[in-house]
């Protein structure tokens, strides 16, 4: 029998109750606060840029529902388009209107997209994509880089096997060898690594797929030539290039990483801000390629909550507002104010750090810089960042509960917040500091 209602429980009465029933006591494991240490909080309700706990605390929030709320928690447009449509109904498992609109949206909007097919997460996206990459190809083995998190599908859930270009092997169990034996690891950035491998072995590869900007390794933009290096190595052995614009799309310019560096990918794979936080994702791309897939051509694809009506009800009301607004110029400024500073308040703590800002998205190491690769981000202090972060929480500031994930802001984000921000950053510095300045 189901417990009291959790509205009057308190955040720690809730984690009791939690870990009894959920693995670990969440629905994805980043929230467990495993990385960084101490309990999470339960969110009672979020509010523009504040999350507010069971227990009354607030915080600034910078994980946005890890990207989607590029307009804050609760906006007006967003609740009034969910409202609108909840007395129609949640689901048909028939095709509406809106998930055209949406379509014709994202068309618009991401310079790759000519056609596209909407699932119900980012996972989903990645797996599709990759089955119509080899499909179209006809081609299994495909490449994929450390620190690029494509959602937790077989095919990417691989460790480096002992030679990169070798057979890949799981870095889970449960994950078949079979499952990973043609997925390809190299470090990001390391363009030579991958124009070697395709002089050995392009002709087998469906395809490259990366985060044009890695945002699941703490934030790593990539080095000048590093895309278009894997354009014309792609076009030149007959792979597909796939961007997962899961988290950048919409994130760091209103086209995603294909409009901002200037590189068309022939699939792209969107989630997060596209769903206003509903569960909506998308693969999409070339015609050509996107009518292999079914009922059109043969690679079966299918959902039966793909283009749901609520969801899509509140991502329309998003894109709507994107496609009227760019917000970038403006975030990508705060975002640069907000790292200057929560670098120079642990570095005046005397604790290395660097920081680095894409568009609406941010990060700092604590790690001298420069990161550029997974590799190099594994060399941070994340024992010290764990500390930092509790001492952040503290003050209600609420950051990425681990050293290897990304920040994100919302237009709701303000001076207000920016201050509280960089006056927690320097106090919880002190703390952390190994000999606290007197
Ligand atoms: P989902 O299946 O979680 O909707 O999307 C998977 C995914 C795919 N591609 C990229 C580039 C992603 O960042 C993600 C998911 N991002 C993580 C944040 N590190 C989701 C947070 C979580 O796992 O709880």
């Amino acid at each position: 029998m189901a417990s009291s209602p959790t509205s009057s429980s308190t955040s720690a009465e809730l984690w009791d109750r939690a870990r009894k029933v959920l693995p670990g006591g969440v629905n994805s494991p980043v929230r467990s606060f495993k990385s960084v240490g101490g309990d999470p909080f339960f969110v009672e309700r979020g509010q523009g840029p504040y999350l507010v706990d069971t227990d009354g605390r607030r915080y600034v929030d910078y994980i946005m529902s890890w990207g989607p709320l590029i307009l804050g928690h609760a906006h007006p447009l967003i609740v009034e388009a969910l409202e609108d449509q909840l007395t129609r109904g949640t689901s048909y498992g028939a095709p509406t209107g809106a998930e055209v609109e949406m379509a014709e949206r994202l068309v618009g909007l991401m310079p790759s997209l000519e056609m596209v097919r909407l699932v119900n997460s980012g996972t989903e996206a990645t797996m599709s994509a990759l089955r119509v990459a080899r499909g179209h190809t006809g081609r299994n083995r495909f490449l994929k880089f450390t620190g690029c998190y494509h959602g937790h599908a077989d095919p990417f859930l691989v460790a480096a096997g002992s030679g990169v270009a070798t057979l890949g092997l799981p870095n889970s169990p449960g994950v078949p060898e079979e499952a990973v034996r043609h997925t390809a690891l190299l470090p990001f950035n390391d363009l030579e690594a991958v124009r070697s491998l395709f002089n050995d072995r392009g002709g087998e590869f469906a395809a490259i797929i990366l985060e044009p900007v890695m945002g699941n390794a703490g934030l790593i933009p990539p080095e000048p030539g590093f895309l278009k290096g894997l354009r014309e190595i792609t076009e030149a052995h007959g792979a597909l290039l796939i961007f997962d614009e899961v988290m950048t799309g919409f994130r760091v310019a209103r086209g995603g990483a294909q409009e901002r560096f200037g590189v068309t990918p022939d699939l792209t794979t969107l989630g997060k801000v596209i769903g206003a936080g509903l569960p909506v994702g998308a693969f999409g791309g070339r015609r050509d390629v996107m009518e292999s897939v079914a009922p059109v051509g043969p690679v079966y694809q299918a959902g039966t909550l793909s283009g749901n009506p609520l969801a899509t009800a509140a991502g329309n009301a998003q894109l709507r507002w994107l496609a009227e607004n760019d917000p970038f110029p403006e975030l990508e400024a705060y975002a640069e104010r907000l790292v200057k500073g929560m670098v120079e308040a642990l570095t005046g703590a005397g604790i290395p750090a660097s920081g680095q800002v894409v568009g609406s998205m941010w990060g700092v190491f604590l790690h001298p810089g420069p990161v550029r690769s997974f590799e190099d981000a594994q060399e941070a202090d994340t024992e010290r960042f764990g500390r930092f972060h509790r001492e952040m929480l503290r003050r209600g500031v609420f950051l990425a509960p681990s050293p290897f994930e990304a920040g994100f802001l919302s237009i709701t984000h303000g001076e207000e917040e920016l201050e509280l921000t960089l006056a927690a950053a320097r106090a919880a510095a002190e703390e952390v500091a190994d000999d606290p300045v007197l």
